[in-house]
């Protein structure tokens, strides 16, 4: 008899094939009436694949006595209950490690595209603005910037990495200092007050829920840039918006909304911002590795062995 799961959301398609082959799959995202869905299921559901942002909590966990594992696709786990299920005695794994690169990658894509307005100057040129209006206004360089990294953990440290290349000073600030030779600062406002560029990279979740808030942004000033590639909850965004729209900041480069994937339209009306559609990790490649990490997390867990990458 197949282990049967949980699909929380619709995820990454070839991932979710291989774990058809091997489980006896529920989809909930699929249930009209997750409530009756669960009643149906719940009994013999001994591990949940979480996908995307569905909220696996302590109702949930409830619904599901046999629940052994919660096995997420992504790093992030904000959208899962880590005490209630420490309470519950399941493990939680995640997919850390495999998307760091490809995640500062896309950071890195942000401050050039968020300082040298690259996405801008390709709807100037599409709409036959050079021709009419002449060149594109001068931007701001990458070079001789500070950048500060709130969340300096592995995402953080590769984002460092390729901006040093891009010839940017680093600095950070973590809840406790680390072994870095980057400086540290103490709190939010005195790293956006030091630097010219800040770049979210923090989980998400209560603890970082509007971290980043009015007074970050005031120090951050009218020459700085905020960017986002960690989770929408770590910025106020009502603020964050109402700064751009009034120009207390520079700009906004962001990757992740908090309450995706609907973004306020307001922010499409902004000239200082680029929005991405939360494509941090959004290759083949990656998004493959990731998914044979969660897969491989099932596999163990019900060959009786220890799961590769486990957070409780
Ligand atoms: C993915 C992410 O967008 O790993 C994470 O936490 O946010 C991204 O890698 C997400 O996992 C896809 O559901």
């Amino acid at each position: 008899m197949k282990p049967e799961i949980i699909f929380t959301g619709k995820g990454h398609a070839g991932t979710q094939a291989t774990l058809e082959t091997e489980y006896t799959v529920h989809k909930l995202y699929e249930a009209a009436d997750k409530p009756a869905f669960l009643r149906g299921v719940g009994e013999r559901v001994r591990a949940v694949a979480s996908f995307g942002h569905y909220p696996v909590d302590g109702k949930l966990m409830d619904a599901l006595p046999k629940l052994e594992i919660v096995s997420n696709f992504g790093v992030g786990v904000d959208q899962i209950d880590l005490d209630a299920a420490k309470k519950r005695g399941v493990v939680v794994t995640n997919t850390p490690d495999v998307l760091n690169e490809c995640v500062a990658d896309t950071a890195l894509g942000l401050i050039l595209s968020t300082l040298r307005k690259l996405p801008q100057s390709d709807a100037y040129l599409r709409t036959g603005a050079w021709a009419t209006k002449g060149p594109y206004p001068l931007t701001t360089s990458l070079g001789g910037k500070t950048l500060g990294i709130l969340g300096l953990g592995r995402i953080g440290e590769a984002i460092a990495k390729r901006a040093q290349a891009c010839g940017m000073n680093i600095r950070y600030h973590n809840r406790r200092r680390k072994d870095s030779p980057f400086p540290y600062d103490p709190d939010p406002v005195a790293l956006a007050r030091n630097s010219d560029v800040v770049m979210i990279v923090t989980p998400g979740g209560a603890e970082t829920k509007n971290l980043v808030d009015a007074k970050v942004l005031d120090a951050l000033g009218p020459e700085g840039y905020l960017c986002n590639i960690a989770r929408g909850s770590v910025v106020d965004e009502p603020v964050l918006l109402k700064y751009l729209q009034e120009k207390r900041i520079a700009g906004a480069g962001l990757d992740v909304f908090a309450d995706e994937p609907r973004v306020p339209e307001a922010f499409f009306e902004l000239d200082n911002t680029v929005l991405f559609p939360h494509v941090g990790s959004a290759t083949i490649e990656t998004r493959k590795a990731m998914g044979d990490l969660q897969i491989e997390n099932l596999r163990l867990h019900f060959a009786g062995k220890p799961v590769r990458t486990r957070v409780v």
